[in-house]
């Protein structure tokens, strides 16, 4: 069986959701193997259905689908002008589908519906449009050697099959960022999605098909990390991984890319991104970006701003506007329109902030906001719907704030994805930068100051891919993303996202010069 029926239990509206490996257009059973993968429902627990779980054999399969299009229907064998046309279809059928997307999602991530919609597929379906507008026009340079004799071109070539491993935190939204540079520059794909949520991604590879793209130019592999995504990694005819998940995993990609074929490899991995609040900064902005900073997402975000540190003269009249925002977010079901945030997406991940919070305190932070467990079903953290908070009697908050925290408490170190903040002081300029970077993470980092020379040399001192001046964790599809240090290698969004999908020929050309 390669579909279910899913029905979204708020709304009764029944969608059909395939299940199988999609390879060459088709929805495809295992070659070899029974495993299955069990969708849950975070805000529930509930089973939602169970997926084909794909071995290194069927990752096989796809890739060889993906070579022979790459080779055939796709690659140097289609314009610029089609594959515009079909990524530009591709948005408008996205565009259409919004609604049942995010229901879709929602099931199985958690987050809310409107922000699904709204947010992940509203900048999901900008980027497949974004890319589709660069497809015809890659081009590369004629470089003059010798006025007379020789010249010089590049070629901007499609760099091959695709391997694309991406998350849970943002199942759509990671699959448009790989999935709409590769295709406009003539990659062609395989995709392999979180075994916490594969369920849009198969949704989504029937709009590959309705689309009009040729069998093999994208084929999803649902799979175990372990299984099809070390696979992947050390497969031989794949040309490029683009991965976004823990570095932990990031390195095991690029030692198997080593190991096998020298792939190039493209990583977005974690962060524990500062913000730094200076005495001149507008407070009530800035505990309001502070507090969503951290909140978004439920946390579970890549450049999360989980590390707040504040000028000492500021400190307290900040703490207090702080405490006041993140005491009016809510987390709560997916249907409320108000929602901030939903359940954390599984039982690991909601273990996992329970046992940093609980760390938290063992060494001595100071919990001034949450950090209450409660019972229940679903994996909220702190629920605050309206009506949890009539049973926990206005008590329960969207975030856990610690403050009185030291550079080597586990809060301050680790990646706790989760909505989980650490306050913490500083009196200098220098002291607050050597707070920001003192971590082995450079993903993001935010500063809030209303003194523009301060603005710019902080920005520049800050160890990061991407700063934020008075805002916080805004991302563009037209601007670059991705880490210094431990937090990745490559950039995703802008045109610097051509770069990780094509291969720069130089041609050389001798038209008029003969040899002795
Ligand atoms: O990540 P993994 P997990 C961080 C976050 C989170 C932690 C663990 O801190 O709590 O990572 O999450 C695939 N070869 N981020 O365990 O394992 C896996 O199947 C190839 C930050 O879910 O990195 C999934 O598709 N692939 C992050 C993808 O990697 C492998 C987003 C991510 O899973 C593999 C997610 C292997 N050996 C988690 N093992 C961000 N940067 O936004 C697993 N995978």
């Amino acid at each position: 069986m390669t579909s279910v029926q899913v029905t979204i239990a708020a709304t009764g509206k029944v969608l059909n959701v395939p299940t199988g490996l999609f390879i060459n257009n088709e929805f495809v059973s295992s070659v070899d193997s029974q495993d299955k993968i069990e969708c849950i429902d975070p805000a529930t627990e509930n089973a939602i259905c169970s997926v084909t779980a794909g071995s290194a054999t069927d990752i096989d399969l796809a890739v060889r689908a993906a070579r022979n299009a790459f080779k055939t229907s796709w690659g140097k064998n289609v314009t610029g002008f089609e594959r515009s046309r079909l990524l530009n279809k591709l948005a408008d059928l996205m565009e259409r589908d919004a609604q049942d997307l995010a229901e879709l999602e929602s099931l199985n991530n958690g987050k809310p519906v409107k922000i699904a919609r709204d947010f992940d597929i509203g900048d999901s379906v900008a980027c497949l449009r974004y890319y589709a507008g660069f497809a015809d026009k890659i081009v590369g340079q004629t470089i003059e050697i010798d006025n007379k004799t020789k010249v010089a071109f590049t070629k901007h070539d499609p760099i091959g099959v695709c391997g694309q491993i991406i998350p849970w935190n943002y199942p759509i939204q990671m699959w448009a960022w790989k999935v709409a540079p590769a295709l406009a520059c003539g990659c062609t794909i395989v995709m392999k999605p979180s075994e916490f949520t594969p369920l849009t991604a198969l949704k989504l590879s029937e709009l590959i098909v309705e689309a009009g793209f040729p069998p093999g130019v994208v084929n999803t592999i649902p799979s175990l990390g372990s299984v099809g995504g070390a696979a992947l990694s050390a497969h031989l005819d794949v040309d490029k991984i683009a991965f976004t998940g823990s570095t932990v995993t990031g390195r095991k990609i690029l030692e198997a890319a080593a190991k096998s074929n020298l792939k190039k490899v493209s990583l977005e991995l974690g962060g524990k991104s500062p913000q730094l609040v200076f005495e001149s900064a507008d407070l009530e902005e800035a505990s309001k970006w502070a507090a969503l900073g951290i909140l978004y997402n439920t946390g579970q975000d890549c450049t999360a701003g989980s590390r707040v540190y504040v000028q000492d003269t500021v400190y307290d009249a900040f703490l207090e506007k702080l405490v006041e925002k993140a005491k009016a977010l809510t987390i709560s079901h997916a249907f409320d329109e108000k929602s901030g945030g939903g359940p954390v997406v599984s039982k690991v991940q909601y273990d996992k902030i329970w046992s940093y919070i609980d760390s938290g305190k063992q060494e001595g932070a100071k919990c001034i906001l949450g950090g209450v467990k409660r019972s229940g079903k679903g994996y909220y953290v702190d629920p605050t719907s309206v009506r949890l908070l009539l049973i926990y009697a206005l008590t329960a908050y969207a975030m856990t704030v610690f403050t009185e925290i030291r550079p080597d408490m586990k809060i301050v170190k680790d990646e706790i994805f989760g909505p989980v903040l650490s306050v913490g002081r500083f009196a200098t300029e220098d002291e607050g930068i050597e707070l920001a970077n003192n971590t082995s993470y450079g993903l993001g980092a935010g500063l809030h100051s209303n003194d523009a020379s301060q603005c710019m040399r902080v920005s520049q001192a800050l160890e990061a891919g991407t700063v934020w001046v008075n805002q916080y964790n805004l991302l563009y599809n037209n601007v670059p993303f991705g880490g210094k240090k431990q937090s990745g290698i490559g950039r995703e969004l802008g045109s610097h996202a051509l770069d990780e999908y094509t291969s720069v020929k130089a041609i050389h050309w001798n038209y008029g010069e003969k040899l002795d």
